[in-house]
């Protein structure tokens, strides 16, 4: 198999690492191998700094050449920053302010076992929202996951939301544990394949939100990519050693 044309695009949280957790010593060298054989790029919803965390900081990250931050609307080649969209510029701050007014209210709204801070976090190409509020604890944070498989709160918010804007032109998009991410339509993971598409015959995508509202559903099913859809970072090592044949 010719590599040289080839790439490997991996999504972060639950294909590299644990969800929010830092990648383990043994899946580190295993990628510090296949980065020596094939290209290899990382996408994540997540910003560049906590993508960095998880991967072992930011001269770890930058050992993948691609790095797509925020689904790529924060892109960087080689180190180097290629790509940066911001989302108020092209929603307006009128429908953005609406947008948000809508979501804290509704938040105010529902009772939870526990509410921290940080409800809406705003980001360079999305907007995260997190009804138990980012600054949760892990314990707090594993307690809203579960409490969410039940009670369904993000998909019930999603919902909500959509009934409320329903010609907003955003989409919704649950990729964690405790938290939706909101972007115009397009701005999904496929977004970073502009950057790719014309170097590589084959892009191979690993990643484990691949069913319909989870944040891999785009990419995996993009006829630019060659999806593969795995359950944890052993699988995603599993399936790479069957691949490349390591
Ligand atoms: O990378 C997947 C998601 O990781 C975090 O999700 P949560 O905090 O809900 O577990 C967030 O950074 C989210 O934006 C991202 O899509």
């Amino acid at each position: 198999m010719t590599r040289n044309r080839m790439m490997l695009l991996f999504d972060v949280d639950g294909t590299l690492t644990p969800s929010r957790k830092t990648i383990s010593d043994d899946m580190y060298q295993f990628m510090t191998q296949v980065k020596e054989t094939v290209t290899c790029g990382l996408v994540g919803g997540s910003d560049l700094k906590k993508i960095a965390e998880q991967i072992g900081g930011m001269d770890a990250l930058f050992k993948f050449q691609y790095v797509f931050a925020e689904n790529g609307l924060v892109a960087y080649e080689s180190g180097n920053l290629i790509n940066k969209e911001c989302i108020q510029s092209h929603m307006g701050e009128e429908k953005l302010q609406k947008f948000i007014n809508f979501s804290l209210r509704y938040m105010s709204d529902i009772t939870l076992p526990v509410k921290r801070g940080t409800f809406i976090e705003f980001r360079n190409g999305l907007i995260n929202v997190c009804p138990v509020g980012r600054s949760c604890s892990q314990e707090e944070r594993d307690q809203f996951g579960e409490y969410d498989k039940e009670h369904r709160i993000r998909e019930k918010f999603i919902q909500a939301l959509e009934a409320e804007f329903p010609d907003s032109g955003l989409a919704f998009s649950i990729g964690g544990q405790i938290s939706f991410d909101v972007f115009p339509k397009g701005w999904d993971k496929t977004y970073c394949l502009r950057f790719v598409e014309k170097d590589f015959d084959t892009i191979h995508f690993f990643g484990d939100k691949t069913d319909k509202g989870g944040n891999d559903y785009e990419i995996y099913n993009d006829h630019r990519t060659i999806g593969h859809k795995v359950t944890s970072p052993d699988d995603t090592k599993a399936q790479l050693k069957e691949l490349l044949g390591l």
